[in-house]
């Protein structure tokens, strides 16, 4: 057995040891109440999973295994010569719940190396799609034309035994992992570069191959990718794409299936696709402004117009923080390090001085501070990639990361089928009367 699952194995056994002694001695006790209103609205506040890869705090924002944004850039093992650190880093500090050392990281990079060959028919259900198909349709697409390929759903229908779950669905995850960036370049090449398609370097580091496959070879972007990557990669369990993969795959859906249900949540404009609609709504104001450089005053007469006509704006607030995202801050530190002076960037941070006094005068929004989506679009269009229908594709790649050390740890504690209750507004109404 590799030797990264023979770890996983054992934090994982030690893992759900500990559980059943504190369910033995805790299990009765109470985390928290739920109110009429927490059940009408979304379910916020409410904590109902355990997810054990990333914790996110409303004032700090996240950390992974308890490493803020800033101590993973400097405590993680980097490509050579850059310093962003390696997501394949990360996704073993996720996994194993410990930093990993150089070795262990290139150990990832190599696994993922190996795997990232992609079937044909994957590229035939794509080729099959209409050119003008959202990148995220393609996307899922892709993702469960490989659903073949699941080692999981293969053993599953042979008679796998319970206490084995977690190894195929760990091999399926890696497997799966692997082979999206070569997905996400070919969907971006065929929609936008003609067709011509670029094969991978085998000798490139997971982030590094995805930016050359799409055309990107440049070590900045290279760097972009690998902090990208990175940063998007996970946000604790209650989000919409991180809950969906848990949720399907709380029924045994496989990796790819699991995968692929989150992602289409990803693919909503109140979460994941909202970088794609930050660049939009800035190429609107600048269109109807007739300037690439907006004025604070022109940004905030734009602000109310959106607010004006029942529209959010795009890139702020947030459903659990209450801060400026370290994501955002994040993004913000390579900007200033790699682009200071262009354009798109800097009304980005204009907007980010502009918008939230607005946003908080109306006093029903509850986090006026951007979050990640409000600044990476003008990072990548700083690097020529303009095409924003895509962001959400390289958003994808990465919540892999996330999502699936994530759904590898369910199989490890052995989580059950996710079932709460619902209810109706008649049954509500019968319990208010006592009845
Ligand atoms: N612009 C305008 N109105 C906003 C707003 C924004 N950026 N953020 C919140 N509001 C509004 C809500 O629509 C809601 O209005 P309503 O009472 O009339 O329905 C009210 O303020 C209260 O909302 P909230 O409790 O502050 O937020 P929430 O937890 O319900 O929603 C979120 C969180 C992210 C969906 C919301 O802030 C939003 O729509 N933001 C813009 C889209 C966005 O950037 N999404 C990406 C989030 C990060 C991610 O998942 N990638």
């Amino acid at each position: 057995m590799d030797i990264i699952k023979e770890r996983f194995k054992a934090k994982a056994d030690a893992a759900a040891t500990e559980i059943k002694e504190l369910l033995k001695e805790h299990g009765s006790k109470k985390i928290g109440e739920v109110s009429l209103s927490q059940v009408y609205q979304g379910m916020r506040g409410i904590t109902g999973l355990v997810t054990e890869t990333s914790l996110l705090d409303a004032q700090e924002g996240i950390r992974f295994r308890g490493y803020s944004i800033p101590e993973l850039q400097e405590k993680l093992p980097k490509a050579k010569g850059g310093s962003e650190p390696l997501p394949e880093a990360l996704f073993y500090l996720m996994l194993i719940g410990e930093l990993p050392t150089e070795d262990d990281a290139n150990r990832i990079t190599s696994i993922l190396q190996r795997r990232s060959h992609v079937p044909n028919h994957v590229f035939a259900a794509i080729d099959a799609l209409p050119i003008t198909t959202h990148p995220m349709t393609m996307y899922v697409v892709g993702v469960m034309a490989l659903q073949t390929e699941s080692v999981f759903a293969k053993n599953y229908a042979d008679g796998l035994s319970k206490k084995d779950y977690w190894e195929s669905t760990f091999e399926d995850a890696l497997t799966l992992i692997a082979r999206l960036p070569r997905i996400a370049a070919y969907i971006y090449r065929r929609k936008y570069k003609n067709s011509e398609h670029i094969q991978p370097d085998g000798l490139l580091d997971w982030s590094g191959n995805l930016a050359h496959m799409m055309g990107y070879d440049d070590e900045s972007f290279y760097e972009l990718m690998r902090l990208y990557m990175t940063i998007h990669a996970d946000h604790e369990g209650g989000n919409v794409s991180a809950h969906t993969t848990h949720l399907v795959g709380s029924a045994l859906s496989d990796c790819y299936l699991s995968y692929a249900a989150g992602m289409n949540g990803l693919a909503g404009p109140l979460h994941g696709l909202a970088n794609q609609e930050v660049i939009k709504w800035i190429y609107e104001m600048q269109k109807e402004i007739g300037s690439e450089e907006p004025t604070a005053e022109q940004i905030s007469d734009y602000v109310q117009k959106t607010l004006k006509s029942g529209k959010v704006v795009p890139g702020y607030g947030h459903a659990v923080l209450r801060k400026t995202d370290p994501r955002f801050t994040a993004q913000m530190e390579f900007g200033k390090k790699h682009m200071p002076d262009d354009k798109l960037v800097n009304t980005v941070w204009k907007i980010y001085d502009t918008v939230p006094p607005i946003l908080q005068s109306l006093g029903k929004i509850k986090n006026p501070w951007p979050n990640v989506d409000a600044h990476s679009g003008a990072l990548l269009v700083h690097y020529g990639l303009v095409e924003y229908e895509f962001y959400t594709v390289l958003f994808a790649v990465s919540r892999a990361l996330g999502v699936l050390a994530s759904l590898i740890w369910d199989r490890g504690l052995a989580f059950p089928l996710e079932r709460p209750k619902s209810v109706t507004t008649q049954s509500v109404k019968l319990w208010l009367e006592g009845k």
